[in-house]
């Protein structure tokens, strides 16, 4: 048996450096809990940034993936399969849209939703060709391929990365007057978290979506909401700009919806939009495949039936309400919604890292985010008491470090 320390120098030497992990080996998971490779216990309290929102080895996903694995896996779009009609149905039944295009990660959904945006400028909007443009925000989190850090505002995603891709405009979150300002005839799209992950959890204020809603209206821009953070019931609704009671042309979707056991994105939105593609234009080896559907189909109908949204609603408001009774001379603020929570620090407090390390030692896995914020995100089914072990950990080592 290797040690944790085995296997990270093994990492270490042969791997590409572009991550700095907790010292952790995780070894095997369950539900909220985690073992690593010598047998200590955590609770995961990151989920894998969203991914695990079902928790680690859910039974029904796994047998899900098994059965159609031992079926057949993969058939490239070449060919049909017989788990993407009835997938694309019900998730965009879900999502109360028109239709949907498969992808797996949740940079290849955002590449896609550019493209279609881009292509309904020219094609129904009438804007001159290759001129579309897209307004994006300041400290957005879109992914890593070169288009979207090529709109990117954080240094390190893109300082060594260029040349980038033009027709992209920066406005800061939250301001609906800057947006105003920076739509031309040229503008096909706005693209934005409804809440901002990355940046540290930011929630904009309430309105902004409804407000931004009607601005693309009136200019004849769609709407691109990223929900692959924030969709599939992390925020407390099945989509998070369900909270403003909004409809938007195009939404990308990730992480959970491949269950915790596979990459499965997609784009969903109008006929108007995504019926615009036609054939070869777009596309993916895996995007689509029949084991990515059959996992994303059970992923559904356990999110459904399980009614997570609601549950991360409620655990949220009960997480964040004992968080913010921590009486701790390091923290600012508490902010989140449902179970996507950024517990805030003090520029004094020496940046949320150690805070993190702390937590590890304690048996308790969270990342921090943008220096001072310590994230929580974890699986929806955790449960009230296991909130609560959490909240005395927290308590603990935010009072001692
Ligand atoms: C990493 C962050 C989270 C996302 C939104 C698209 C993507 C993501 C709103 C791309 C991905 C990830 C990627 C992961 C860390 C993580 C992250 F801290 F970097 F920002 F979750 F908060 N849109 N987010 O949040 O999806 O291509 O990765 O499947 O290390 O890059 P992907």
């Amino acid at each position: 048996m290797r040690t944790n320390e085995d296997i990270i120098t093994l990492t270490e030497r042969y791997s590409a450096h572009n991550y700095h992990p907790l010292p952790v080996v995780i070894a095997r998971g369950q539900g909220v809990w985690v073992t690593d490779t010598e047998g200590n216990r955590y609770m995961d309290m990151l989920s894998a940034y969203s991914a695990m929102s079902h928790g680690h080895s859910h039974p029904e996903l796994i047998a899900a993936l098994v059965e159609q694995a031992a079926r057949v896996a993969v058939t490239s779009r070449a060919f049909h399969n017989d788990q993407l009609g009835p997938f694309a149905r019900e998730l965009t039944e879900l999502c109360g849209m028109d239709m949907m295009l498969p992808m797996n990660t949740g940079a290849e959904a955002v590449e896609t939703a550019i493209k279609a945006a881009r292509k309904w400028g020219y094609r129904v909007k009438g804007v001159p060709r290759h001129q579309a443009e897209i307004i994006v925000c300041q400290d957005n989190f879109h992914g890593r391929t070169t288009t979207v850090i090529s709109f990117s505002t954080e240094p390190l995603y893109r300082d060594d990365f260029g040349p980038f891709t033009p027709g992209f405009k920066v406005v800061p979150y939250g301001d609906i007057d800057a947006l105003e300002a920076a739509i031309t005839p040229n503008t096909v799209a706005f693209l934005v978290e409804p809440i901002q992950g990355e940046a540290g959890v930011v929630v904009p204020p309430d309105g902004y979506l409804r407000k931004a809603r009607d601005l693309c209206d009136r200019h004849r821009v769609l709407l691109v909401v990223d929900e692959i953070q924030t969709g599939l019931g992390r925020t407390g609704k099945m989509f998070a700009h369900q909270h403003e009671g909004v409809t938007v042309d195009l939404m990308t979707l990730g992480k959970a919806l491949g269950g915790g056991l596979l990459p499965v994105s997609a784009v969903v939105g109008s006929a108007e939009v995504l019926g615009l593609f036609t054939p070869g234009e777009h596309g993916s080896t895996f995007g689509g495949n029949p084991l990515a559907c059959a996992v994303g189909r059970k992923a559904l109908e356990v999110l459904v039936r399980d009614d997570l949204a609601g549950r991360a609603g409620e655990l949220g408001r009960y997480f964040m309400a004992r968080l913010r009774e921590i009486d701790s001379p390091h923290v600012d603020h508490v902010r989140g919604k449902g179970l996507l929570i950024g517990i805030v620090l003090h520029p004094s407090a020496g940046g949320a890292r150690r805070f993190c390390e702390a937590l590890m030692d304690e048996g308790i896995l969270c990342k921090e985010t943008h220096e001072d914020v310590i994230r929580f995100a974890p699986p929806l089914i955790v449960t009230r008491g296991e909130i609560d072990r959490v909240v005395e950990k927290a308590r603990q080592v935010l009072r001692a470090v």
